[in-house]
């Protein structure tokens, strides 16, 4: 049977990236977009859109129906910094919208699951540097808490249930098609943003916060890629590190600087710098790159030259 993919969150940041790649792949009517809002222009004139709520199980279980969908890509949360703003929000949606696709896949109703886990798995007594795959988890916020129960859950559904579910830990998404919410890494799309409209940015993070984080082109391609490996290649069935490189604002701004020369950054820390300093510095990813042949394109020139250049035409 052919592939028929659902994407629930589609119109968020990674979301409308994936849906966009998955239907250059597999044909516009192959790939439902849904999401509770409308995406940008390009997401909505790019094949079929429908309105879901993903924690409400008949919705999602309708579409699946309708469409005859085989995989499902689960993209829809809230992230750390609103998390913390909204804790029984972010635990009720992040929870929820999990157990409804994890049910529906142990009833049989698709193949294939894609979740995403974060690297707000970790916490402030994880090793910071080059964080192991397998380590102390004491995650700090509510977004954290509930990556690491859905990675649990995760792995219980495909232990009891045989559930074909996988999972990557995303470090920051750095991406300028469709703007992020709500996390703590978004300083490093902001950052760019600011520094073509007004030249200047005000980091809500310290200079010398150093954090895991990927361009979207690498992490699309690791979604997609971790979806069509074999299954028994995946050995990890709770959630595999992900890493691509490591920053600080200092050193953001000092690339973005080599192409903006008059670019200027000056550091307010606001209650998202505890939540930075909770999460690793740097991630071993080594099980991703042995188990389905992982490897990032993508260092902060490339991401800093990529990232201007589609800025610069967009705001042209
Ligand atoms: C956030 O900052 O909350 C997210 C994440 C690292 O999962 N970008």
């Amino acid at each position: 049977m052919n592939k028929r993919i659902l994407i629930i969150g589609a119109c968020g940041q990674i979301g409308t990236e994936l849906t966009l790649k998955l239907r250059e792949i597999n044909g516009k009517n192959a790939v439902i977009a849904s999401d509770i809002r409308e995406g940008n222009k390009e997401l909505m004139n790019s094949g079929p859109f429908e309105f879901i709520n993903a924690m409400e199980y008949d919705s999602i279980l309708k579409i699946i129906d309708d469409f005859n969908i085989t995989d499902v890509y689960l993209m829809a949360a809230m992230l750390s910094a609103t998390g913390e703003k909204f804790p029984a929000k972010a635990w009720e949606l992040n929870m929820n919208s999990l157990f409804n696709v994890l049910n529906l896949a142990k009833e049989g109703k698709i193949k294939k699951l894609f979740w995403p886990s974060s690297i707000a798995v970790f916490g402030p007594t994880t090793p910071k540097e080059n964080t192991p795959q397998e380590t102390i988890m004491e995650p700090s916020t509510v977004y954290g808490i509930s990556k690491q129960a859905g990675e649990r859950w995760c792995e219980y559904y495909f232990n009891k249930f045989g559930v074909d579910v996988r999972s990557i830990r995303y470090p920051g998404i750095i991406s300028w098609k469709t703007n992020p919410g709500g996390g703590t890494t978004d300083y490093a799309v902001e950052i760019y943003h600011n520094a073509l409209l007004i030249g200047k940015y005000s980091s809500f993070l310290k200079k010398d916060t150093k954090l895991p984080m990927m361009y979207m082109d690498d992490a699309i391609e690791a979604t997609i890629k971790i979806m069509d490996a074999d299954a028994k290649d995946i050995k990890i069935r709770s959630s595999y590190n992900l890493a691509a490189m490591s920053f600080t604002p200092e050193e953001i701004a000092n690339e973005i600087k080599k192409i903006v020369p008059e670019f200027k950054i000056s550091y307010h820390s606001d209650f998202r710098q505890n939540i930075a300093d909770s999460w690793p510095k740097s991630i071993d990813d080594s099980r991703a790159r042995q188990d389905w042949g992982w490897e990032h394109k993508f260092d902060i020139k490339k991401m800093s030259e990529s990232m201007l250049n589609s800025l610069h035409t967009k705001y042209d």
